[in-house]
């Protein structure tokens, strides 16, 4: 239950402070666009729903989106500018070469706009899509989203280095990088339950299964057999197209069970497993994997 509510307090901060610490200090509101665009929360609503049937997994693609965008220049839409006049854009970073979703952002610009023209920010759509994404599986959102993100006009691929953690961090780096955007050791933790949902490329975290320090050997820290199934799924070090899934055979669900795989030793990225590897971020973790009842469960009968 209280994993729950952490994972539900504190993607809203991601959200919140992305804005207010780094941004431009707007103040955000449940209500920003009430007289100007009632009819926003609606309209993303719709989209999503409509989009999810064919998609499923699109909540794992925006709420990334969002970290992202957020981790960048503040929660300012800069992830979905391209490049102009050959300065590459966040976009063109490798670590966005995995990012999707941006036509249904676009389609639901399209449609807003329509409605109340220049109103409404990009980050803002970004915030409510994933938030209703994510939840398209529960009967009701899973949190708020607070609303007044104004969007950026600068976007730089070099600027995701320094900001974004890659998936070898270590932990010192991770608390840093999270340090650096208001957000602490819990939030960290709390944030990479996120994990719970989605998929990786295998190259972002084949180097664990092959040669990890050069001696043709696998992380120790990873559990040996869970490591031998990843190799039969990640057949060669690159295996650029495929895909696994994070949280295995509960990559759809939103729920604490991330917490307990990375328990067992199988986190899938070197920066899942160093949440093991610092007193604080251990607590965390066990403090959220021991919560009893699911987040699903908790949220469909609170
Ligand atoms: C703590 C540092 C983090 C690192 C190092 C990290 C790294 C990664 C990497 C390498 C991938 C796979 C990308 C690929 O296939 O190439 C991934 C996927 C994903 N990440 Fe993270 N991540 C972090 C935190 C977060 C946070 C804070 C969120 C959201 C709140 C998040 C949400 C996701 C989701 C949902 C996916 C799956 C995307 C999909 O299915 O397409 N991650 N992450
Ligand atoms: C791109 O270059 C053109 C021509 O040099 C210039 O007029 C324009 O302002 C530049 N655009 C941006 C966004 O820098
Ligand atoms: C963690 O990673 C950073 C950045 O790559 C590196 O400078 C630092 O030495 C590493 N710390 C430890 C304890 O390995
Ligand atoms: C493993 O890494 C070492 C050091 O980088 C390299 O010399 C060696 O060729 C690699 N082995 C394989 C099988 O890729
Ligand atoms: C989604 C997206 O824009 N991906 C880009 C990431 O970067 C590569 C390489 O620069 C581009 O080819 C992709 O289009």
């Amino acid at each position: 239950m209280k994993a729950a509510y952490s994972i539900f307090i504190l993607v809203v901060s991601l959200a919140v402070f992305g804005i207010i610490d780094v941004c431009n200090a707007q103040k955000l509101s449940n209500n920003f666009y009430k007289r100007t665009c009632p009819r926003v929360d609606q309209i993303v609503k719709e989209i999503i729903q409509n989009r999810i049937r064919r998609n499923p997994d699109l909540g794992a693609k925006l709420i990334r989106m969002q970290f992202h965008d957020c981790f960048v220049r503040g929660c300012d839409a800069s992830v979905l500018l391209d490049t102009v006049n050959n300065t590459r854009a966040e976009k063109e970073a490798i670590p966005n070469q995995s990012l999707s979703g941006f036509d249904v952002i676009d389609e639901i610009k399209t449609a807003i706009e329509r409605a109340c023209p220049r109103v409404v920010s990009c980050a803002d759509i970004i915030a409510l899509a994933a938030r209703d994404a994510v939840s398209a599986h529960f009967k009701k959102s899973l949190w708020d989203v607070q609303l007044g993100r104004r969007d950026g006009r600068v976007s730089l691929a070099t600027e995701i280095s320094g900001n974004l953690p890659g998936p070898f961090a270590n932990i010192s780096s991770l608390i840093q990088l999270f340090n650096r955007k208001g957000l602490d050791v819990n939030d960290l933790v709390v944030l990479s339950g996120a994990h719970t949902i989605g998929v990786s490329r295998c190259g972002a975290f084949s180097r664990r299964l092959y040669n990890f320090t050069g001696k043709g050997d696998a992380d120790s820290s990873l559990d040996r057999t869970y490591a031998e199934t990843l190799r039969k799924q990640c057949p060669n070090p690159a295996s650029p197209t495929i895909t696994v899934e994070m949280d295995p055979g509960s990559s759809l669900s939103f729920e604490n069970h991330y917490y307990d795989i990375l328990l067992q030793n199988k986190g899938l990225f070197v920066s899942d497993a160093a949440l093991l590897t610092d007193r604080n971020s251990n607590r965390a973790v066990i403090r959220l994997q021991r919560s009893p009842s699911s987040f699903s469960l908790h949220l469909q009968n609170p």
